[in-house]
C-alpha cells in the first residue's frame, strides 16, 4: 500500500479524519504511528557477535526526522504532508525531546547507536529510562531554576516489552521491565535501544523544582538522570540506579545467550560490551558474579571470559568526574559485588606495587575506572591528543602495565541528524554539487574543494547560511521574545556549562568589546553572542557564570549607545533541538576549552560540518580539525596542553598576576563587580564569581584572555573579506568527512569489536 494511502487510514482510524483536517499534533501521531509501523516491517539486523554499548545516557533527541530519513521516507511524507496543507517541519516540533543525557557522553552513544545500525552491525544500546531524564532549564531573575522535564505520553517510541528481571540489592529486591526504541540505520535494518524502568516507580513523589525523597528507590529509581551527587544519599542513589542498569543488561545479555545456545565459556565470540565512561562499570563483577554463583565457574575463568568480553572507554581526565565509590558505599546498596571486587583488588595488589594502579585505595575507595582497565581488553580515549594525554601522564602507570589496550577512537556525529536532518537546504545543495555519494562515505564531501574557485558555490553557501540564521532568528523571536540581526555575526559557544570550558572566558571577551564600544570603537559588523548551557544544580561557580551572563544580555539590551552593534543572548534550555537549530546558523564556533582538558568535544565537528570556522584552543579534537583544515581555516590560540600540564605540575599558575600587570584583563574583571552589573545582578554570584577569577581560577581563564581577545578580533576582521570567509566555510565543510560516526564505528569494529 503507498504511503499516503496508510497514512489516510490512520488519520481515519485514530481521529475519523482526513489528513487535511487533521490538526499539526494529531499528524504528529499518526506519523509516529506510521514510522513504528514501517519499523517494525524492516528486518532486525542479525550475525554472529553482537556489540551492546552500555551506557547511562543516550541523549537522543527528538526521534521523527531522524527515523524518516533513515526509513528513506521522508522527502516522500513531506510532499504528502504539502499536497494536504501540512508542513513537517511543524510537525516535528510537537514531539516532545527526551532528555536522557547530560551532553557529549550521551549524545556521542545515540550517534554512535544511529551509526552501529547503519554500517549494519548488530548492536544495542543498553540504558536507562529516566522518566524526568535531566532537568528542564528555566531562568527566573537571571538565574537558572531546574524542573522536571515530563517527556513520555502515552503514544511514543517507546515499546513495552514483557521482559522483566529481579534486581537484587543488600537492602531490597525491585523488579525492572525492559521498553525498547527501534533504532533504524540509514537505508539498514533495525537494532535497539534498550531502556530499563522500574516497575514500582512514583512520579508524584516530586515536589517542588526537581527535590524528591532520596531513599524511597522503589519510587525514584528511574526518575531523573544523575540526581544531585552533592551528598552521600545522592550517590547511594547514583550506585543504585548503576547497579539496576547493569544487572539487568548482563541478565539481557545472558538471556540472549541462552537463546541463541551460544556456549557461555565463549561469550566473547558472540559478545562484545562497550563500557562507556565508568558508570556501568559495574557489570564486570556482577557478570562474574552469576558466571561463579549460577553457571559452576571457577573464580579465574569468570574473570578470564569477563574481560575478554568487556571494553572501556574514557572520556574525561577531570580528577572529580572519575568516579571513586567508598567501599562502604557499595556495601550497603551491592554488598553481593564486594567479594568480587576485593578478589579483583587482591590479584591486582599480588602482583603490582604501584599504589596509583590498585582498585580499591588506602582510604577504601573503589576505583571504578582502574576495574575496567585491569578487566577490561581495550581502553580507549576520544580524540589523537586525549589518548597521547591518558598514555603519557592520567593513565601512565597503565599504560606501562598494558600497552597492548590503548588505543584511540576520535569521536564522530552521524551526519543523518547533523547535516541531512538539521540543514536541509545545505545537504540538498551538496547532492547538487558534488553528489550524493556523501551521504553514505563521508569522505566524498572532500569533492567540495574542487569547487573552492567556483564563485557560484561560494555565494550559494553563505546564502545558505543566511536562510538559516534568518530561521533561528524567527525562532528565538518566538521562543525568547528577543529579536536579533540577522546581518550581523553569529557567534555561538553552546556545550555544558563548565569551568574548563571557559564560557567565563567569552564572557569577558563581551564585556571588553561592550566597553570598547562604549568608548566609541565600533565593530565593522555588528556582533551576536549566542551562549546556551545547563549547569549541574549543586555546581555554585557555574551557575555564578550563567547569572553574569544573564546580566551581560541585560545590560547591553538596555544599552542604546551599544545594541546597535552588539547583542547578548543566553537561551533557555539548550538542548538537542535548539542546538539543530543553533549550528546551521553559526559563523563562529567556539571551542575555548583550556588545553588538554576537553577530552574531544564533539559540537566543534558539528559546527564546522554546518560550514562554521572554529575559534579554539588546541584541545580535543579541534586539534585534528585544525591538521585537516589547516593554519588558514580555524583560529587557534592560547598554551598549548604541555605548558598547561606543567603549570599544574609546578603549581605556578598565578591568576592575580595576570589580572595585576595587563590593565585590559584589570578592567574586564573589575566590570563584573562594577555598579552596572550590581545594578541588575545579584552581589553575591557576582562577587563570588570575581573572587574566583582572582584568587583561584583552577582552568586558566586569565592565561589564555589576551590572546583570546586578540585572535578573536583578527577572526572578525577576516569576516569583513567575504570571499576569504567564504572560501574558509567550503574548506570547513570539505574536511568534515572524517567526523563521521560511521568512521568512528567502522574503526571501533575494526579494532576492537571484530564483529564481522
Ligand atoms: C562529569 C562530571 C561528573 C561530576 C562532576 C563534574 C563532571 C565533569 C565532567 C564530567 C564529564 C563526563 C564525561 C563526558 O561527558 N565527557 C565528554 O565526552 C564527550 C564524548 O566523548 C567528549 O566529546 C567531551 O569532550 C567530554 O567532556
Amino acid at each position: 500500500m503507498n504511503l499516503e494511502q496508510q497514512l489516510q487510514d490512520l488519520t481515519k482510524d485514530m481521529y475519523g479524519k482526513a489528513i487535511a483536517d487533521c490538526s499539526d499534533s494529531e499528524i504528529y501521531y499518526a506519523v509516529l504511528q506510521l514510522s513504528k509501523g514501517l519499523m517494525e516491517a524492516t528486518a532486525p539486523i542479525s550475525g554472529d557477535k553482537k556489540i551492546y554499548y552500555i551506557s547511562a545516557e543516550f541523549l537522543i533527541g527528538k526521534l521523527l526526522s531522524n527515523n524518516l530519513i533513515n526509513l528513506g521516507v521522508y522527502e516522500k511524507l513531506d510532499e504528502i504532508l504539502k499536497a494536504n496543507g501540512k508542513e513537517l517541519s511543524k510537525i516535528e516540533e510537537i514531539e516532545p525531546e527526551p532528555s536522557l543525557g547530560n551532553g557529549g557522553l550521551g549524545r556521542l552513544a545515540a550517534c554512535f547507536i544511529d551509526s552501529i545500525a547503519t554500517l549494519g552491525l548488530p548492536g544495542d544500546g543498553i540504558g536507562l529510562n529516566y522518566h524526568f531524564g535531566l532537568f528542564k532549564q528555566v531562568f527566573e531573575d537571571r538565574k537558572q531554576k531546574a524542573v522536571k522535564n515530563d517527556w513520555i505520553e502515552d503514544k511514543s517510541w517507546l515499546n513495552k516489552t514483557d521482559v522483566t528481571f529481579d534486581v537484587k540489592f543488600g537492602d531490597r529486591t525491585v523488579k525492572s521491565r525492559l521498553y525498547d526504541i527501534d533504532v533504524v540505520g540509514y537505508e539498514k535494518g533495525i537494532n535497539k535501544l534498550r531502556l530499563f524502568d522500574i516497575e514500582s516507580l512514583d512520579e508524584s513523589i516530586v515536589g517542588e523544582g526537581i527535590s524528591f525523597d532520596k531513599e524511597a528507590i522503589e519510587k525514584n529509581l528511574t526518575l531523573f538522570l544523575y540526581p544531585d551527587d552533592s551528598d552521600e544519599a545522592g550517590n547511594l542513589l547514583r550506585i543504585y540506579q548503576q547497579y539496576f542498569m547493569v544487572s539487568s543488561g548482563a541478565q539481557l545479555i545472558l538471556k540472549e545467550m541462552k537463546e541463541k545456545k551460544y556456549d557461555l565459556r565463549k561469550m566473547y565470540d558472540h559478545a562484545v560490551i562497550q563500557i562507556n565512561d565508568t558508570h556501568p562499570t559495574m557489570v564486570i563483577p556482577e557478570l562474574i558474579r552469576i558466571l561463579v554463583d549460577e553457571k559452576a565457574f571457577t573464580m579465574d575463568e569468570a574473570i578470564e571470559v569477563v574481560s575478554k568480553t568487556c571494553a572501556y572507554t574514557n572520556h574525561t581526565i577531570l580528577a572529580e568526574a572519575l568516579e571513586k565509590w567508598p567501599l562502604s558505599y557499595l556495601e550497603k546498596v551491592v554488598p553481593q559485588l564486594v567479594p568480587i571486587i576485593k578478589e579483583l583488588d587482591k590479584r591486582v595488589a599480588e602482583k603490582y606495587d604501584d599504589p596509583a594502579v590498585q582498585i580499591i585505595d588506602k582510604d577504601g575507595r573503589v576505583h571504578m575506572a582502574h576495574i575496567d582497565i585491569h578487566y577490561g581488553f581495550s581502553v580507549n580515549g576520544v580524540a589523537a591528543i586525549h589518548t597521547e594525554i591518558l598514555k603519557d601522564s592520567e593513565l601512565n602507570s597503565f599504560y606501562k602495565i598494558y600497552p597492548e589496550k590503548f588505543n584511540n577512537k576520535t569521536n564522530g556525529i552521524t551526519f543523518r541528524r547533523w547535516l541531512l536532518s538539521c540543514n536541509k537546504p545545505l545537504a540538498n545543495f551538496l547532492t547538487e554539487t558534488i553528489g550524493d555519494g556523501y551521504k553514505k562515505n563521508a569522505d566524498e564531501l572532500e569533492k567540495l574543494l574542487e569547487k573552492i574557485n567556483d564563485q557560484g558555490v561560494l555565494d550559494e553557501l553563505m546564502n545558505i547560511k543566511n536562510i538559516k540564521k534568518q530561521e533561528l532568528v524567527d525562532y528565538v523571536k518566538e521562543a525568547e521574545g528577543i529579536t536579533l540581526n540577522p546581518d550581523s555575526i553569529f557567534d555561538i559557544q553552546v556545550k555544558r556549562l563548565h569551568e574548563y570550558k571557559r564560557q567565563q572566558m567569552n564572557a569577558l571577551y563581551i564585556i571588553h568589546k561592550y566597553l570598547e564600544i562604549k568608548a566609541g570603537k565600533k565593530p565593522t559588523t555588528p556582533l551576536t553572542f549566542i551562549f546556551g548551557a545547563k549547569a549541574a544544580p549543586a555546581y555554585i561557580i557555574a551557575q555564578d557564570i550563567i547569572h553574569l551572563l544573564l546580566c551581560l544580555q541585560e545590560i547591553v539590551k538596555n544599552d542604546p549607545d551599544v545594541s546597535p552593534y552588539m547583542t547578548v543572548l543566553m537561551v533557555e534550555n539548550y538542548n538537542v533541538s535548539y542546538a539543530e537549530k543553533l549550528i546551521p546558523a553559526c559563523n563562529v564556533s567556539e571551542q575555548i576549552s583550556l588545553a588538554s582538558k576537553e577530552a574531544s568535544g564533539t559540537g566543534n565537528m558539528k559546527f564546522m560540518l554546518n560550514g562554521a570556522v572554529t575559534i579554539g584552543t588546541s584541545d580535543g579534537a579541534n586539534v585534528e580539525i585544525h591538521e585537516l583544515v589547516g593554519d588558514d581555516n580555524i583560529y587557534i590560540f592560547g598554551e598549548k596542553s604541555e605548558q598547561v600540564i606543567e603549570h599544574y605540575a609546578k603549581a605556578d599558575y598565578v591568576s592575580r598576576s595576570f589580572y595585576e600587570n595587563d590593565p585590559v584583563i584589570k578592567e574586564a574583571v573589575d566590570f563584573i563587580v562594577s555598579d552596572e552589573v550590581m545594578k541588575v545582578g545579584s552581589k553575591e554570584n557576582l562577587e563570588r564569581l570575581y573572587n574566583e577569577l582572582l584568587n583561584k581560577d583552577w582552568f586558566m581563564t586569565l592565561l589564555d584572555l589576551k590572546d583570546y581577545i586578540a585572535t578573536k578580533d583578527r577572526m572578525f576582521a577576516d569576516y569583513e573579506d567575504k570571499q576569504k570567509w567564504k572560501k574558509m566555510m567550503l574548506t570547513n565543510i570539505a574536511k568534515a568527512g572524517f567526523f563521521s560516526s560511521d568512521r568512528t564505528i567502522a574503526e571501533y569494529n575494526r579494532d576492537i569489536w571484530k564483529l564481522k
